[in-house]
Formats: C-alpha cells, structure tokens, sequence
C-alpha cells in the first residue's frame, strides 16, 4: 500500500481515531504506535487491565461517534524540546521514546482532531468523518518494538474499507480461507501435528504428510540428479568456530539456538548447511574442469524464531531445506543461476503453482549489523542478478533489506491462503563464505583462484512448501501427490475380499491404496472418502466381484462408472505421468 493512496490514508486516520476512543474511555491509556495495515489498522495500548469483547464493543461505538462529529485532521509541527515536553505532559511515556529516537533535524509533526493529538508523520484524510467501513477485529498481545523484553502492550485490530460492502467481502474470503488454513487442514487430513511436550515451532509429520513429503523429496532428488547434483548428507551440530569464520555467528546469532558444551568442546545446532558443504568442498583440490561442483542435501537446521512468528509448517523451527550450493568460477555464476531458475519453474509446473512472483532481495548499506561489508560485493552479486533477470526477460521488483548476511538473492514469493507473502524458492549468490574459508580451484591459467558460491533451495523447506501446497490444494491434492491415491469401498462384508484383491493389483502398480472394510453403508464410506479428500473411491459389490470391475467415482462427486481394474489402473498412470 502506498503512503499516496487514499485507503492508507483512511486506515491510517482510523487508527487515531481508535486511539482518541480509547483515551476517552480509559484516560490512563499509554499510546504505543498505530499503523494502516493490509485490511485495516491497529493501534497498541498500554492499559490497566485486559480488554474485554464489551470494551471492544465500547470502544467500537465510541469510534463511530468521533466518525459522526466529523472532526478535520490538522496537522502542525514542534522544535524538538516542545515536542518531547508536549507528550511528556500527557503521560505518553512511549510517544518520549519514539521523540528521543528521531534523528536529529527530523521534523516532527502532530495530527489534531478535536481533542486528540498524536504524534505522528501523516498523511491523512481531511476528517474523521471520511473513513469509510471498519469493524474493531480483535486484541492480541504485542511486545513495546516487538522485543520480548519490553512492555507487553494489547493490540486492537480494526478491518477497513472504503464500503461496508468491502468490509462483508473482507470476512467472506475470511472464512472461505480458515477452510483451506493448513493448520486447520492438517488436522483434519492427518497430516502432521504439534505438542507440547516436544515443543513450539517443531513439528512431528504424520503418516500421511509423511508421504507427501516423501513423494516431494523423491521427485526433486531425481531432478538434481538429473541436473548434475551430488547428493551427500551432513550433520546437525558443528563448532561455533565455523560459524565465527562464515560470519553467522556476527550477523545470524539471533536466529541460532545457544550453544551447548559437551565433554570440554561447545556445539551449536546448524541454522544454516552452507558452512557444511563447503567443508564437503574444500576435502578435495578441484581443477576448473571439475566447476560446477553442485552439493545437494535434504538438510535439517535449526532456528531460533520468536514464538510469536511460529504458524504451522509455515514457520517453524527445525526444517528440512531442499538445499544445495553450487561451487563455480565467476564466469560460470549466471549461467548456473538461470539453470536453477529453470529448474524452480519445472518444479512449479510440476506441483501446480502458477501464481508467483520474483523478489530480488538486496542489501541495505546502512545496516552493518545485519550485512557484511566487503568493498564491491554487493553492487557486484546484485548486478549479476539484475543481469540474469534481464537475460531471461522476467519482471521482477526490488527489495532493499531482505538479501542474506552474505549476498543478495533472487526469491520467489509465493502468498498463502490469508493473503500473507512467503519466500519459497531461493536462490543467492554468495562471494563472501568462498572468501572466509579461502576455498580454491586451479584455473585454465594454473593459478589459484576463488570459486563462487550459489545457494539454493528449489522446494525450499519441506514445512514451508507442504503449508502452501496443503492451501493451494485445500486438501484436495492431484493424485501424484495424494497420501492416499485410491479407496476401495465394499458395499457388503461379502465384497471385502474382492475389494482386498483390487487394492492388491493397484498396490503392485505402485499406487497407495486403502480398502474401507468397516461395517458401514457404502454411503457412508464415500463421505469418509470425500472428506479425506482421496481422488478416487472404488466402490465394488456382486456385479463387479462377477465382471473383475471396479466402478469408480471421483474425488467431488464425479461418477464414471464400471470399469475393468485393469482400465482404471490405465487411466491413474496416465494421470500421475504428467
Ligand atoms: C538456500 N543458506 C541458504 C540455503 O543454501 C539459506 O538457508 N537460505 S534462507 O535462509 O533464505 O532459507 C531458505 C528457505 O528456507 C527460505 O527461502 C524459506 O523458504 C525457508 N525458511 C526459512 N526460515 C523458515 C522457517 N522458520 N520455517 C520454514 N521455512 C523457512
Ligand atoms: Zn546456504
């Protein structure tokens, strides 16, 4: 959303609006900050007690007064020291804070309405009569600057659009989304599962997510393979002392579990494998001839997430990543990422995804903390990414602050069933891991040289991919990747061994079968079916036992009647060939 836009002007206006309600209600009220958002706005408080559904209600009509009264926004700007003593005077202790962090010469500016000023750079709509349909959401707790060692404060939700009739859409694709939420279905399907015993962030796959998984993990094994990778397998802990030479340890510490001491030595749990591979690398000489050296892992690492951000398998703690960095010489780096970005589109043809965007992530100079800095790294890895995107005429936008600590990256960004941009596949160029463990090859001049890295993850991490195929799908998966490819439904007791045998022949085909031989009506099963999503139902009674049919029903309520096994068996090979 564009500060221009009038939307965020109008949400932005809200949130002042929701402020100025809930000082007038609870004067004692401690304003945190209160941005627009997609759909709406919200605003943190710090307030004397938990906020009730009544207050919300309460604070929601008083909103609807202020939007009545139709106040103008005014705005007016303070020399510092006024500015500070301002909101000093109204006991705003978190409004001095956000004044103290202005940096020096910033203009500070207030919006009035009515008897309400708040700090605050704008832009607004002209009144408070001007914005639009909201609905007060939701309270959720919020840390003072997001960290956890702060002030909790409660957050109020607000749903904003220009029309009430925007407003009832906004919850119809709410709801219609919750269904296909992949925590939601992930339950239901019996894919995987939390507890509490094991812990946040740290999921356990089930049968059946298990096998989707595996079917993703085969299917893009065989790819690499197929695409000149070498498959290895490392462990989980090293040394803190690689990460201090790989630069994780400077600008990834954040995200990594804390060390543990074992006998007299420290170990760390792996957030990234690079540092892995590279040893993998750096065991043998390499000669240009053997470049491009393409090291691939199912890798499990570790990250230390808030567990405010943890969601599903979307986010999770320990994950598997499709992972593999890719050695090369510097003339070799953009042809080896188009490869890969070839390989990311056959792979998203192959699961289904269409809707995709590509993120060039790049560095912000600024932040030292956060990016290493070496002379001319950066301008160089980012145009070499600018220059493959322009080779391979895809649009793309730029994000300044989202590279990794160690090169800029090309994402693809995918959004999840509530709206929300995820980064999936990913693919970076790395000039700076090659330097730090001074890796090497022997050029066609017979001098040493720096390799370049390229890391990637085509599927990305298990977790994060299987959250979005869950939603993409909602539940219903294509038949390749369905944990369960067919049911056999006996209509009686007296079908079940006849039933028992097709599901044997499939079975020697390769395919995953069930037979539902509970003592249930055939009805009954096929809702069984329907609910689990299962792409074909078999149901089998005398006529097919007597003829060697099975007559088939697709996932949906599809009836395509009897046919020989041997038929059917022939039409789900096609289906999954493809
Ligand atoms: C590609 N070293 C590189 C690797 O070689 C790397 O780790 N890159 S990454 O940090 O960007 O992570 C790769 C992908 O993992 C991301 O694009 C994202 O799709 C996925 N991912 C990252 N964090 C999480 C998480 N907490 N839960 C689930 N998936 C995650
Ligand atoms: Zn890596």
């Amino acid at each position: 959303m564009d500060k221009a836009d009038q939307l965020y002007k109008m949400r932005h206006t809200a949130s002042h609006v929701l402020a100025q309600a809930v000082l007038e209600l609870f004067p004692e009220a401690k304003l945190a900050i209160g941005p627009p958002i997609d759909d709406g706005f919200y605003y943190d408080f710090d307030l004397p007690r938990s906020l009730t559904p009544e207050d919300l209600e309460q604070i929601e009509k008083r909103m609807r007064r202020i939007v009545k009264e139709d106040l103008p926004l005014v705005r007016s700007e303070k020399p510092r020291d006024d500015a500070r003593t301002f909101v000093d005077e109204k006991a705003q202790p978190y409004k001095v804070e956000l004044i103290d962090d202005l940096p020096e010469g910033e203009t500070i500016s207030f919006y009035t309405q009515g008897s309400f000023t708040d700090l605050c750079r704008g832009p607004h709509v002209e009144s408070t009569g001007k914005i639009g349909a909201f609905k007060l959401d939701k309270v959720a707790g919020a840390y003072w600057r997001g960290d956890e060692k702060r002030q909790q404060l409660q957050r109020i939700y607000g749903i904003l659009y220009p029309t009430q009739g925007e407003v009832d859409a906004y919850y119809e694709r709410l709801e219609e989304a919750k269904k296909r939420d992949h925590r939601v279905l992930g339950k239901q399907l019996g894919l995987f599962m939390n507890s509490p015993i094991i812990g946040p962030g740290l999921p356990l796959w089930l049968p059946k997510g298990a096998t989707i998984r595996r079917v993703l993990e085969r299917y893009i094994t065989d790819l690499e393979l197929d695409s000149g990778y070498q498959h290895v397998y490392t462990p989980v802990l090293a040394k803190p002392e690689l990460y201090k030479i790989s630069g994780h340890w400077e600008h990834y510490r954040e995200s990594m579990f804390p060390v543990m001491q074992i006998d007299s030595e420290e170990f760390v749990l792996r957030p990234m494998n690079c540092p892995h591979h590279i040893q993998i690398y750096a065991n043998d000489q390499h000669s240009y001839r053997d470049l491009p050296v393409r090291i691939a892992e199912l890798a499990t690492q570790y990250r230390y997430e808030k567990s405010g951000e943890l969601s599903g398998l979307s986010r999770v703690r320990a994950m598997c990543l499709n992972d593999a960095h890719i050695f090369c010489t510097p003339e070799q780096v953009k042809a080896e990422i188009k490869k890969v970005v070839e390989m990311v589109q056959a792979a998203y043809r192959k699961l289904g995804i269409t809707d995709y965007s590509y993120r060039l992530s790049l560095h912000d100079a600024k932040n030292t903390e956060k990016y290493v800095s070496k002379p001319g790294l950066w301008e160089r890895a980012e145009n070499q990414l600018r220059e493959v995107f322009a080779d391979l005429e895809l649009p793309y936008y730029e994000a300044p602050g989202e590279a990794a600590f160690y090169g800029p990256k090309i994402d693809i960004q995918l959004r999840n069933v509530l709206g929300k941009e995820e980064t999936v596949s990913t693919i970076q160029v790395d000039w700076h891991l090659p330097e730090q463990f001074k890796l090497e090859y022997i050029g066609e001049d017979g001098q040493v040289h720096q390799p370049v890295m390229i890391h990637r993850g085509v599927i990305s991490t298990m977790e994060r991919m299987v959250s979005y195929l869950i939603e993409l799908y909602a539940g219903a998966f294509p038949v390749w990747l369905a944990p369960v490819q067919a049911i056999v439904l006996p209509i009686t007791d007296r079908h079940t061994d006849y039933a028992n045998t097709v599901a044997t022949q499939l079975k020697a085909e390769g395919f995953r079968v069930e037979v539902d031989s509970a003592s249930e009506r055939v009805g009954k099963k096929v809702a069984a079916a329907e609910s689990m999503k299962i792409p074909y139902m078999l149901v089998v009674g005398d006529r097919d036992a007597a003829a060697g049919n099975v007559s088939v029903r697709r996932r949906g309520q599809q009836d395509l009647g009897a046919m020989p096994t041997g038929d059917f068996i022939q039409l789900i090979k096609n289906e999954t060939a493809q």
